[in-house]
């Protein structure tokens, strides 16, 4: 079988071994580039401010780099805490930050009040939850065949979390509105740089227009339990149907301002740059999400498939616009079926499961899920090729190959 895997990331042959590869990858592969999963025996243990999660269901990149397994997905819509990626491009503060949740220091910048506000402060001005997708810009990277520097996310750079916390607008207000003239909303992250190198090049600190403040949350709780350390706790940024690094975690400064951030990982992180090239600012900022969707099952854990009845199942979200319909391929996109949604809708920014019942007969078919938006936006079979491996929504490289037996 492991001549049938030809684009295999080389580091996953590497890390898994040829045979062990092999044995749990027979059932899943992506069909432009391998998915095949990092065997749980051969993993990574979890970093320690992690500890509390479920290994099985994760794959360890990097003790700041972990994905959810695509099969572990369930068919809910809320993604648990001990199932969610972790993404944190520097080391995560020391828990101490949360010994003392409510004593937790917010600066306010740009409003005609500014002062620092405690996160119990903060607590009596405003409560709200949204349900939003959190996706990193390079969920889907793995997929890239020129192998793009940085972890190779195949679907589990990604979750639906419920987010509760005051609305951006409302501090905004308790603090005599914004400033006039200001274009963005900066947060900073409230991690300990290292010594040594200049802060603007490893300080985590992004900038979206303040438009995106309509929407935007600062967060003490997820899913119904204070915000974890891994997740950025005590206090998180939250800005709906932007990519995952817009959501500053310990975040310590809001900051309307006039500019975006000069912070390198602004100004240079997160571009869509040609392939080959580098980020530069002239190039566009990877900011929005846009349709996205994928198959989660089944036939995805390794574990042979039996024909008969089947549920296809998988999730659907459109960025800054609501999902509106969902179709299924079961022969890799020659001929595609309407999906139904499951479940409840928890609003524009959660993603929908959808469901396609169908029977598969013995053989091998190629699954794949195309979303579209309401704005009419089509998922697209190819990706957009760039340096950084960003924003990959083509639906073939998501794909999945199941053996049915
Ligand atoms: N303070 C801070 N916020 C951060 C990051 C970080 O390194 N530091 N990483 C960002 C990136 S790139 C992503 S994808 C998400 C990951 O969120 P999660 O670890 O809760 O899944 O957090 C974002 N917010
Ligand atoms: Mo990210």
């Amino acid at each position: 079988m492991s001549q049938d895997l030809p684009s295999l990331p080389r580091r996953h042959l590497l890390a898994g071994g040829g045979a062990a590869l092999a044995a749990t990858s027979l059932a899943v592969w992506g069909r432009s580039a391998a998915a095949a999963e990092t065997p749980v025996a051969t993993a990574k243990p979890l970093p320690p401010y992690a500890g509390w999660k479920d290994a099985t269901g994760l794959i360890v990149h990097s003790s700041t780099t972990v994905e959810t397994r695509r099969h572990v997905f369930g068919t809910s819509i809320v993604t648990p805490a001990e199932q969610l990626y972790i993404r944190n491009n520097l080391p995560p503060p020391d828990a101490a930050i949360l010994a003392d949740r409510d004593a937790w220091v917010l600066t306010v910048e740009g409003v005609k009040a500014p002062r620092p506000l405690t996160l119990r402060e903060l607590k009596g001005l405003g409560l709200e939850t949204v349900a939003m997708v959190l996706q990193c810009s390079g969920n889907g990277r793995g997929y890239f065949p020129s192998k793009p520097s940085g972890t190779p996310w195949q679907v589990g750079a990604a979750g639906c979390v419920m987010w509760s916390g005051v609305p951006v607008r409302w501090v905004a207000e308790a603090l005599g509105g914004v400033t006039e003239g200001m274009k963005f909303m900066t947060g900073t992250g409230g991690e300990v740089l290292p010594a040594g190198v200049d802060p603007k090049t490893v300080v985590v600190e992004r900038s979206v227009p303040t438009a995106a403040m309509a929407d935007a949350l600062l967060a003490w709780e997820m899913n119904g339990a204070p915000i974890p350390l891994a997740h950025g706790g005590p206090l998180r940024l939250i800005v709906p149907g932007y990519t995952g690094v817009n959501n500053i975690k310990y975040v310590k400064r809001l900051a309307f301002t006039a500019q975006e951030s000069d912070a390198r990982i602004m100004s240079h992180g997160y571009r869509m740059s040609p392939p080959g090239g580098k980020g530069d600012p002239s190039q566009p900022s990877v900011q929005e999400m846009s349709v996205k969707s994928w198959i989660n099952g089944p036939g995805t854990d390794g574990k042979p498939l039996k024909a008969g009845a089947v549920q296809v199942h998988g999730v659907a979200f459109g960025g800054l616009h609501p999902v509106a319909k969902v179709e299924v391929s079961l022969d890799g996109g020659k001929s595609w079926h309407m999906a139904r949604f499951v479940g409840p809708d928890l609003g524009r920014y959660a993603w929908r499961q959808f469901v396609l019942a169908t029977r598969l007969p013995v053989g091998e078919f190629t699954l794949a899920s195309r979303a579209t938006d309401t704005a009419g936006n089509v998922q697209p079979e190819v990706r957009l090729e760039n340096a950084g491996g960003y924003n990959n929504s083509s639906w073939a490289d998501h794909a999945v190959r199941v053996t049915v037996a």
